[in-house]
């Protein structure tokens, strides 16, 4: 994506009720008058999510045929398909801002715009099907309930729906981590692993520390984000160590202690470096990632082509 127009000061009518509006925290609808750096950000972000979604689908897809049970595999199976449902959700949520989704769809394969990092790891066991219900889930939960009460309106409605998907998402997640847990050694082992290799991705979810963190000061300002990427780091840690604690399992970091003070669990420090390859394209798995979805773009073309077709021919037709 381009970068956002420049912050000018704008002390015109509208924009000043825009910010009172803000303020007072009210929603803004599709039609009301936004500045349009505000349009830019909500743009950048939402299709941002809405692609990570999508994307998201393929590391869980590839266990769908080899689930150890018909049970697991009909909860993956839906799992999967609500990911596809929230991709479309926000996707059009992102249209209400003026933009086509086809061109949104460009910027992901031409690997113009970014996906989350989390999806450029790779589901080595079945015990990463229950690390990615468990964390990546549970970060999403974290995450978007707060996105549930943004400014903007289409996007924070989408989130409501989102919301309770995620949690029967991240259920079924923990379920399958807690069964690994108590079975044999060789199950804890393959689950503690699969622990052990999401544990600081999954935190990398939350995006850089508040400090490296350009988009922050606009996205807070205008009640896009209403806590900081640490805040929501934080957060999520402090949920995530009881629940760990709960089947036995380590999470893979030596400094955690919890602060009898600031009664907040501190973590050690996230591989900066590592985030920064993968949002640039040099993750384990970025590549494939990106090819699938291109292929199942230029093998989808010929539905997306009979459908414009069929539009075509129904408004051409005389009216009944
Ligand atoms: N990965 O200024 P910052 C799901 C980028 S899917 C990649 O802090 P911002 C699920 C950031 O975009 C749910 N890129 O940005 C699906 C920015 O780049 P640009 C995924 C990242 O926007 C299937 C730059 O770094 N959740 O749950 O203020 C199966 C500087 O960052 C990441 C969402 O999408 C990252 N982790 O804050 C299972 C949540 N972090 O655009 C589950 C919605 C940062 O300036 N998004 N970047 O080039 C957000 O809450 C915010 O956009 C973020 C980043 C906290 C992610």
């Amino acid at each position: 994506m381009s970068a956002p127009p420049p912050p000018i000061p704008d002390d015109s009518a509208p924009a000043v009720a825009f910010e009172a509006r803000i303020d007072a925290g009210e929603t803004i609808e599709p039609k009301d008058w936004m500045p349009e750096r505000y349009r830019h950000q909500l743009v950048r972000m939402m299709s941002q999510h809405a692609h990570s979604e999508i994307v998201g689908m393929l590391p869980e897809g590839n266990w769908i045929t080899r689930a150890p049970s018909l049970r697991r595999k009909l909860c993956l199976l839906a799992k999967v398909q609500d990911e596809a449902g929230h991709g479309l959700y926000i996707y059009c949520a992102t249209e209400t801002l003026g933009v086509a989704r086809a061109e949104l769809i460009d910027q992901l394969l031409s690997g113009k715009a970014k996906y989350s990092s989390i999806f450029n790891y790779p589901t080595l066991t079945w015990a990463d099907i229950g690390c990615i219900g468990w964390f990546v889930d549970g970060a999403a939960i974290v995450n978007q309930t707060v996105l549930a009460k943004a400014s903007y309106g289409p996007y924070a409605r989408a989130m409501v729906r989102i919301c309770k998907e995620e949690n029967f998402h991240k259920r079924q997640g923990y379920e399958i981590v807690a069964t690994l847990a108590s079975g044999t050694p060789a199950q804890r082992a393959m689950v503690q692993d699969a622990v052990n290799r999401w544990w600081w991705p999954t935190l990398m979810m939350f995006g850089p520390s508040d400090v490296n963190s350009p988009n922050s000061a606009d996205l807070l300002r205008w009640r896009v984000k209403r806590f900081s990427n640490d805040e929501l780091r934080q957060r999520f840690v402090d949920l995530t160590v009881a629940q760990a604690q709960a089947v036995k399992l380590t999470l893979p970091d030596p400094k955690l202690r919890y602060n009898t003070e600031s009664k907040h669990w501190e973590f050690g420090e996230i591989d900066w470096a590592e985030f920064k390859q993968v949002i640039s394209g040099n993750g384990p798995c970025n590549r494939e990632r990106l090819g699938a979805r291109r292929a199942a773009h230029a093998e989808g073309a010929w539905a997306a082509a009979a459908f414009a077709e069929k539009q075509r021919r129904r408004s051409a037709a005389p009216a009944a």
